[in-house]
Parts: structure tokens; sequence; C-alpha cells
């Protein structure tokens, strides 16, 4: 969610092409049944908390507006179709829920249902660079997990780089409740049963090309180091919460 300091920081202009408004932001959320009530990701894609050129220049305006309203918007609309296909029923069923169940159902379901939850997840983790942040638990969950801020940037940044090809890196919570790194290819995140590693995510990076390659071309650590000046970390805290309260966490 966006916090009050972050709406007003958008100018009026901005919010109306953006066709956002206060109603919209504070209300979305809550209109997605459990999925909601869980702190979970509804199926529709939320407008930005921000403006395409906010996050420049660790992520340029044209790159932004590509991926939220082509590559992103278009996961979106296949999960619909997907779900309508399958037979999902989202009023009662949960996006994190039926990403646990996901093997069950077909690849198409797989790629977007992971490709929708993965950018909810990321557009909101971010902000304008120098926006501050509180500490959270999530600063001291950090410490114990990894020693210290350094070390976590270290092996996330390692996990982003050598991620051959597509997919994510991740800051997730697992079933031990401790905080971990991991990648998945493609669209998969580690809520999946098909994955390799499961936890439920707190923190996610694309390192798809289409979210970098017209600002940075091929050099994807460049990337990596400016997401760290980007992150809205009341929002990965936030989410730190909602991890630690999910009844999905033990039977990860
Ligand atoms: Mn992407």
């Amino acid at each position: 969610m966006v916090n009050r300091r972050q709406f007003i920081g958008l100018s009026a202009k901005t919010s109306l092409a953006l066709g956002i408004g206060m109603y919209g932001l504070s209300s979305c959320a809550q209109e997605n049944g459990k999925s909601a009530q869980s702190g979970g990701i509804p199926y529709t894609q939320r407008p930005l908390p921000y403006g395409y050129s906010d996050l420049d220049p660790a992520i340029d305006a044209m790159t932004m507006e590509i991926h939220y309203t082509k590559h992103a918007a278009g996961y979106a609309s296949k999960l619909g179709e997907a779900t309508k296909a399958e037979g999902v029923d989202i009023a009662t069923t949960s996006l994190e829920q039926l990403l646990t169940n996901v093997g069950k159902y077909t690849e198409k379901m797989r790629n977007n249902a992971g490709g929708h939850f993965n950018h909810e997840m990321f557009w909101q983790t971010l902000q304008k660079p120098g926006s501050g942040n509180d500490s959270g638990k999530i600063g001291t969950a950090v410490n114990e997990s990894f020693g210290s801020m350094d070390e976590l940037k270290n092996k996330f940044n390692e996990a982003a780089k050598t991620r051959f090809g597509s997919g994510w890196a991740w800051l997730m919570v697992n079933k031990d409740k401790k905080l971990e790194v991991i990648s998945t290819p493609n669209q998969d995140n580690p809520l999946m049963d098909i994955a390799e590693q499961r936890g439920y995510p707190v923190m996610g990076l694309d390192v798809w090309e289409h979210a970098y390659y017209l600002h940075y071309q091929n050099k994807r650590a460049d990337y990596i180091n400016a997401f760290w000046d980007i992150i809205n970390w009341n929002q990965v805290n936030a989410n730190y919460e909602t991890a630690l309260k999910s009844d999905l966490l033990a039977g990860l």
C-alpha cells in the first residue's frame, strides 16, 4: 500500500494521468476476498504507487511504462483467462493459495499466476530514490539471518546476477521463519509447489531483460546495484509481517 506521504508526493496531474485516486488506492486490496484479508495480492493489477519517471535513474520511465502496461498487464489478463478456463473460484481462493497448488493446473496458469503475483509484489516494494525508510522488524531479521544488511546485499546480488536467462531473485521467509535468498526461473516463485526452494516471498527483483535492457543493455549488474536505491523497506517489512502471519507458511 501507499503511505500518505508517498501519495501526497504524487502531483494531481500525475494521479489523473495514472487514473488513480485516494479511494482507488485504499480500497483496491479489500475487493478481492480472502487474498486481501490475509494481506495478500489481488488478482487484478493495482495502480502503480508512483509515476513512471519517479524511479529514474534506477529505472527509466519508458521501461516502467512498457513493463507495467504491456508485460505485467499481459500476465494479469492471461491469469484472468486461466482462472476462468480452469475453474478457480477467485472469490474464495487467494492468489497465494493458488500458487501453492499451481502444479495441478496448466503451464498458462503457472506462468501467469506467477507473473502477476511477482510484478504486483515488485511494484509495491519500489519507491522514489531518497524517500527514506523506517527500520521495522525486517531490519532485525536481516541481521539475525545474514549478519548484516551488506551480507544480505551480497547474497541477493549474487543470486540475481547468476540466474541464467530470465527469472527473479527473492528474499523470502522459509518455514523455519528465517529469511533466505534464492532465485527462480521464468515467472516461478517460492510459494509454488513446483519450486525447488520454498518460502513466502517478501521482496523480489525482476531480472528478465525487459526489466532493464532499454537503459542498461547487457549490464545486468548495474541494474541490480541501482535497485538498492529504490527499495521501499516499509513495504518489505509489511510483506515480512504478512509472511509470518500466513497460514500457508508452515505447509511450504
Ligand atoms: Mn517483468
